[in-house]
């Protein structure tokens, strides 16, 4: 069985300041028909998409009409299972069913693998299991060939680390310990594979270049033959001129993001993983009157926005 394997999506209108890209919900539309126009000209059945569809659960009804509108033309040729990225969650929370992918499940569009138990592919003896954002990864219970499909922070090695001081991570070989045959990660954007006797792990990166700091990064999506196990990387169209590299924007950029680095290094001294802790810690230290903190502690809990 051959399996094409997406990376991360994020689904949005609004284009990143180094695009020029007219129509930036356009372009990555045409990203997608390309990938799964591939599939359905090579007799392709499964697609995998490791979360992040959207770039935020607040994403217009316009954005997920238009991914709507893709996937139906492929429903009856193609079977799509993803989890979900952080980006497609409220607040982090992956029991707040108020997402834009619900919206994709419930119309039948494609599957979201629950944590609970694997998702069987058709009559086959493929089993596929799912680790959305911040959750577990299960044991392996079926036997058969089985896939791990899950959105967290993969490396290839530790000599790829995303920054020097990276720690929150998990090095690809290391997913192989769970006994599963194919790992299929997300969130990181950077594109790689690493495969040994044990497994493979395929992270296809993201589908678009938003920073002119992925200059070098080339978007694609993986093939995989659950038979042979040959991967093969099948790039995106890309046109030279859709990343803004002016000199001046690039070095404003990466001052930016360290800057927002720094500032985020020295928050994290008082600062928890726990986000609804760090709200109520929040309430605590400012004098708000009693109704406004009552609004805003409603408002984390059932996170309806
Ligand atoms: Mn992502």
């Amino acid at each position: 069985m051959k399996i094409l394997n997406l990376g991360d999506l994020h689904f949005t209108k609004r284009k990143p300041r180094a695009r020029t890209d007219k129509d930036y919900l356009s372009t990555m539309v045409d990203k997608l028909k390309e990938a799964l126009t591939y599939a359905q000209n090579n007799e392709i059945e499964i697609v995998l998409q490791p979360g992040d569809w959207f770039d935020t659960a607040k994403v217009s009804h316009e954005v997920v009409s238009k991914v709507c509108s893709v996937l139906e033309k492929y429903r009856n040729c193609l079977s799509i299972f993803c989890v979900a990225g952080q980006h497609d969650l409220h607040f982090h929370n992956t029991n707040n069913p108020n997402i834009p992918l619900n919206v994709l499940k419930e119309a039948g569009l494609l599957y979201i693998v629950p944590n609970s138990s694997p998702v069987q592919i058709g009559n086959s003896s493929c089993y596929i299991y799912g680790t959305s954002w911040g959750q577990k990864i299960p044991k392996t219970t079926m036997d058969g060939f089985s896939i791990l499909l899950i959105h967290t922070m993969v490396i290839p090695n530790k000599n790829e680390k995303l920054w020097e001081a990276q720690e929150d991570y998990i090095v690809g070989k290391d997913l192989f310990s769970y006994g599963f045959d194919l790992v299929v990660s997300g969130d990181n954007h950077n594109s790689f594979f690493v495969q040994n006797e044990k497994g493979t792990l395929i992270n296809a990166g993201s589908m678009m270049r938003s920073t002119v700091a992925q200059i070098k990064h080339r978007p694609g999506f993986y093939i995989f033959d659950t038979d042979t196990k040959e991967v093969k990387k099948v790039l995106y169209t890309v046109k030279n001129d859709t990343l803004d590299l002016s000199v001046k924007e690039r070095k404003e950029e990466i001052d930016e993001n360290l800057n927002s680095f720094i500032s985020g290094l020295k928050k994290s001294m008082d600062i928890g993983l726990d986000y609804k802790a760090n709200i109520h810690k929040a309430l605590e230290e400012h004098n708000l009157s009693s109704e406004v903190s009552e609004v805003i502690k409603n408002t984390i809990e059932t996170a309806e926005i």
